[in-house]
């Protein structure tokens, strides 16, 4: 655990520089981490400079958007279980590298604040990442990454990835969202229909859906591949509907682990799967990406609850 009076100093120092009074400003978070409150007449969020992790939202006329987990670790070789976490340069396991951590390096390295300012949207937080020697030893390519949080009467995520080295990269990327929810059992997700998805309960069968609406009915793990189109979350319980809308997203990832997926998580608690829903905005698989030296490639996703 970073020595306390160095955590107020760092603390100290970004509220100095990158504070807006009355709306957002550093503190101390879980575990001591450090992480940006935003709180202002229209909705309020907690970012997290581990991983830029967003791991609340929530707009003041409705309850809490994402959902994180009681039993999540706050330290900084774990990821946070829950809120957005943000996934590069692989998804899952990295094929070819069993020891490699799950779902890449982004959402265990501290990332920098570039900017914290106001827009017609909300409150606008910029985070950076880029390469380096630690990150080499893990995926050996030079990348900059520029993630840009919006926290207004919509949650707007932005990751910009750009290849800052001499060779073309390949890379997966994932907003791995975990939704709120009343009830899983009740919920009906739209926007899938049609479409072919990896079924990863099911030895990664490739499978084409064929009912209009999703609904979850055990442990749900689905690559849906080449859709660019919105999804929303019909949730009865909490009255309201969530829509996940994106852009430069090919992927779309719904996971919920269900009862023995969730006992075996020891950072989950074990009734919690009813009350969250992943639907995750990616680039995976069949979409990853292919970035020529000095490219950059934007994925967007933007989450917005509306009362029923
Ligand atoms: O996005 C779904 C998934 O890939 C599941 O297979 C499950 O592993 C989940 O991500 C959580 O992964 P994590 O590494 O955060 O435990």
């Amino acid at each position: 655990m970073m020595h306390e009076s160095h955590n107020d100093e760092v603390i100290e120092q970004l509220n100095r520089q990158f504070a807006l009074a009355g709306m957002a400003r550093f503190e101390p978070g879980e575990g001591g981490l450090v992480r940006l409150n935003v709180d202002f007449p229209t909705a309020q969020a907690d970012i997290y400079l581990h991983g830029a992790h967003v791991t609340h939202y929530r707009r003041h006329d409705s309850p809490p958007l994402l959902f994180t987990s009681a039993c999540s670790e706050f330290n900084r070789e774990t990821p946070i279980r829950g809120g957005v976490p943000v996934i590069f340069p692989w998804f899952g396991p990295r094929s070819g590298h069993p020891s490699a951590p799950l779902h890449g390096l982004a959402r265990t390295r501290k990332w920098s604040v570039e900017s914290v300012r106001i827009s017609p949207d909300g409150v606008v937080a910029c985070f950076t990442l880029a390469s380096d020697a630690e990150t080499r030893d893990l995926w050996p390519h030079d990348f900059s990454l520029r993630y840009s949080v919006t926290v207004g009467a919509s949650l707007g995520l932005s990751l910009q990835v750009q290849n800052t080295c001499q060779r073309s990269f390949t890379f997966e990327e994932a907003l791995h969202t975990y939704l709120a929810v009343g009830d899983v059992r009740n919920v009906e997700i739209e926007g899938l229909s049609d479409i072919e998805y990896i079924d990863k309960t099911d030895n990664q069968a490739r499978k084409r859906q064929k009912d209009s609406s999703l609904r979850i009915a055990g442990e749900t793990d689905r690559v849906y591949l080449g859709t660019q189109d919105e999804c929303v979350v019909h949730d009865p319980a909490m009255n309201r509907r969530i829509r996940v809308g994106k852009e430069g997203s090919g992927t779309t990832v719904v996971w919920n682990p269900w009862i023995a997926k969730s006992k075996a998580l020891s950072d989950f608690g074990d009734e919690e799967w009813p009350k969250m829903l992943c639907i995750e905005t990616a680039n995976v698989v069949d979409n990853a990406i292919e970035l020529a030296p000095g490219q950059t490639h934007l994925m967007r996703a933007r989450i917005t609850a509306e009362n029923l």
